[in-house]
């Protein structure tokens, strides 16, 4: 079933997307394994925009989809406690409007029962630097898509350095094309792959324990 999910999200069928998100909550499926389905279907709308075969149209409608998605599933998501556990600034670098994927992270950091600071999208520099000087905050999630938000990137860890505040603030990277090899480039501390990975390394470094 999961599988006819993949395919409805890659085929831009927004009506059948809800209608198996749906059936598939109903009948006990981990809401997570719902996203990753859906995330993987993203994947393949993003590869047919590389074929040519899907337009710029088809981003938009695949985003509005996803966003639907994640709206319906982030109740279930979150968990019952909501003690905080420490603060984290997240936002998209400047010059990426991409936000799905960081709104993922940031829910699910909120899930964990983390102080979540989001910026939004296309965030300044100096605006990521202002953030973490006014929450205090020690872990700084960065978020960017595209091959040109690698440059974004390194600005911020430089001007977060200029600032003085680099060895008070742990830096993790993410969006699609990050890896290992961007993540030195830029000079952050980690990356993740997903949104589990960032709350995986964001407890790690807040030394959040079972309780959240
Ligand atoms: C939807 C989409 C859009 C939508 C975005 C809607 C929105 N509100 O976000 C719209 C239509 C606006 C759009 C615009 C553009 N897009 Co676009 N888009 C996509 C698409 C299909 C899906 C992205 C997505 O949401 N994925 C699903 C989410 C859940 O995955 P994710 O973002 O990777 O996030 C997960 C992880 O990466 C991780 N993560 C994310 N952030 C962080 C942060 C941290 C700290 C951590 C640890 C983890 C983490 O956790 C998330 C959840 O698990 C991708 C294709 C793809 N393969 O990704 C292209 C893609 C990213 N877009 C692309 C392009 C080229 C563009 C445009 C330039 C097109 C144009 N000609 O105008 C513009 C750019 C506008 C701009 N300045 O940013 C290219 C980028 C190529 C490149 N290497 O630079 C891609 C890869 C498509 C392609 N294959 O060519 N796009």
């Amino acid at each position: 079933m999961l599988q006819q999910l993949i395919r409805a999200l890659a085929e831009l069928e927004e009506d059948r997307v809800l209608e198996i998100v749906g059936r598939e909550l109903e009948g006990g499926t981990e809401p997570l394994l719902i996203l990753q389905a859906c995330q993987a279907g993203m994947t393949e709308v993003g590869d047919r925009f590389e074929k040519k075969e899907y337009f710029v149209s088809d981003l938009m409608m695949s985003g509005e989809i996803f966003k639907q998605v994640s709206m319906i599933l982030e109740p279930q998501l979150k968990s019952a406690t909501q003690i905080s556990c420490g603060a984290v600034v997240v936002g998209t670098v400047q010059g990426d409007i991409h936000d799905i994927g960081k709104d993922i992270v940031v829910n699910m950091l909120k899930s964990a029962n983390l102080e979540v600071t989001d910026l939004g999208v296309d965030v300044p520099p100096a605006r990521f630097v202002d953030a973490l000087q006014e929450t205090s905050a020690s872990v700084l999630g960065l978020s960017g898509l595209l091959t040109l938000a690698f440059d974004s990137m390194q600005e911020t860890v430089s001007a977060i350095e200029t600032a003085g505040l680099r060895d008070k603030v742990r830096i993790m990277i993410g969006g699609g094309p990050v890896d290992g090899g961007v993540c030195a480039v830029v000079g952050a501390d980690s990356w993740g792959a997903d949104a589990q990975a960032a709350v995986r390394q964001a407890k790690t470094w807040l030394e959040v324990g079972a309780q959240a």
